[in-house]
């Protein structure tokens, strides 16, 4: 394992109060003393405690800082860390980084100290990739989500697996060498069940994706309506802000405006649309055709209907073409007419946001959100979900073997494939390759 001391800034770039340096190796309380200068020497001072002074190269003061010392192992890294506070903005972290340079630490790449952390074995591949999520995280929800993930629940319960996969595979081992002997044996029945087990626990894992999916990417959400019923004002409401033109002017929207929107802890990816009708102008024209292909590739509906005009004709023509996709029909301007009967439909109004709510919690119904709490794991990874298929597939296949009366020498290969599945969702038996991309995708000083 590489042994350089590495630093980077790890803030984000622009203008801050503060921007923080990380440095982390067996150099780096060393280098960090090399160029600081304050009432302690740092190499004398005690771990986890923040001092104050001066940057300091050749003789010229770079900057005043506050600077952390943190001893290993109990560090992000399980090295020595040394993170410096310097004045935020582009030149003076800068400065102090390229000294650290100087002075012979290293650049650290894209995701190097959390991919420190997990060669280190502070955390697995499964707490690292919910780093990048707890960064990502584009609502409350998410965050949570990932910040249970970061702290070892997945990981723990991939472990319990993996020790009975362990166990199983290791009493299988012994029936197979010493046949003759009298040790205790596991019959195939016994062994059948417990993997019974252990299926539907990855079975339970991985029915979680579909959701996890949803909370990381957000749902593609078209509004969808004949002109003038409400839906920029609807992407208004949920915007919080005057994000698209309302005029009482129908044909106000043209081209398709996208808006991330936490919608109580769900992320949507709003789309308001042109509204729906045949027109002659040619930019309207392209507009309503827009609409018409969002119909297609949305992955939820919000079909708007005027309480106020009442249903019409282009109004069923609409609910009959968005019939059997994920949609939720709405009933705008219940403010100001009762609005009218459609199966399923929910009143709501744009403008005092009657109804949102019932919305909102349709939506987490529609995609089992409301499932997702804090002691509750929601797998929000491709790559742990493709692992995890692969384990779920070749303990299926153990179960066949043993209820197909075959040898357990064939099912023993079959769960030590299941066990090196599993090892790739917490890292145990990952490829490098596998390790590289994960931390491919990690930004710099993270
Ligand atoms: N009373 C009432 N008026 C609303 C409500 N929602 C929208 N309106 C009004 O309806 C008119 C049309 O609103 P828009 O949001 O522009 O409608 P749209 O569906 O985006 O229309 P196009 O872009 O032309 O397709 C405006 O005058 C809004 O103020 C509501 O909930 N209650
Ligand atoms: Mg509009």
């Amino acid at each position: 394992m590489d042994n350089r001391t590495i630093a980077a800034i790890s803030t984000p770039q622009g203008v801050g109060g503060i921007a923080v340096i990380r440095i982390s190796g067996e150099n780096s309380i060393a280098i960090a003393d090399s160029i600081f200068k304050g009432k302690t020497k740092l190499s004398d001072a005690p771990t986890h405690t923040v001092h104050y002074g001066k940057i300091i190269n050749n003789g010229e003061e770079i900057d005043e800082v506050l600077v952390t010392v943190m001893r290993a192992p109990k560090t992000f890294t399980r090295e020595d860390v040394v993170e410096i506070s310097t004045h935020g903005g582009y030149v003076a972290s800068r400065r102090v980084l390229n000294t650290l340079f100087e002075k012979g630490a290293y650049p650290a790449m894209a995701g190097e100290f959390t991919k420190r952390a997990f060669m280190n074995g502070r955390i697995d591949l499964s707490q690292a990739e919910a780093v990048i999520d707890i960064i990502n995280a584009k609502t409350d929800l998410a965050q949570k989500n990932a910040l249970t993930q970061a702290d070892g629940h997945l990981a723990k319960r991939i472990e319990e697996i993996r020790s009975t996969l362990t166990n199983l595979a290791a009493a299988m081992q012994v029936s197979i060498d010493y046949p003759d002997e009298d040790l205790e044996e596991l019959t195939a029945e016994e062994i059948s069940e417990q993997l019974g087990k252990v299926y539907s626990e990855l079975s339970r894992l991985a029915d979680t994706a579909p959701r996890g999916r949803v909370l990381k990417n957000g749902i593609k959400t078209a509004i969808i309506g004949r002109p003038n019923v409400g839906k920029s004002s609807l992407l208004n409401y949920l915007a919080m802000e005057e994000r698209a033109i309302v005029t009482d002017i129908a044909g106000t929207t043209r081209d398709v405006i996208e808006e991330l929107v936490d919608l109580d802890g769900v992320p949507l990816r709003l789309l308001d649309t042109a509204g729906i009708r045949s027109t002659e102008d040619t930019v309207e024209k392209i507009g309503v055709e827009r609409s018409l292909k969002y119909i297609d590739e949305a992955e939820l509906i919000l079909l708007v209907l005027d309480a106020k005009s009442g249903l019409t004709e282009e109004d069923r023509e609409l609910l009959s073409k968005t019939q059997g996709k994920n949609r939720i029909v709405l009933v705008n301007k219940t403010d100001e007419c009762e609005g009218f009967f459609v199966e399923d439909a929910i009143m709501i109004s744009a403008k005092t946001g009657a109804g949102i709510s019932e919305m909102s919690a349709k939506i987490k119904e529609l995609y089992s959100l409301e499932k997702i709490t804090a002691e509750e794991i929601t797998l929000t990874n491709e790559r742990q979900l493709a692992a995890l298929l692969r384990a779920k597939e070749a303990v299926l296949r153990a179960v066949d073997v043993l209820g197909g009366g075959m040898e357990q020498d064939f099912a023993a290969l079959d769960i030590n494939e299941a066990l090196a599945a599993i090892g790739e969702i917490d890292g145990r038996t990952v490829t490098e390759d596998i390790v590289s991309e994960v931390f491919h995708n990690f930004c710099v000083g993270k």
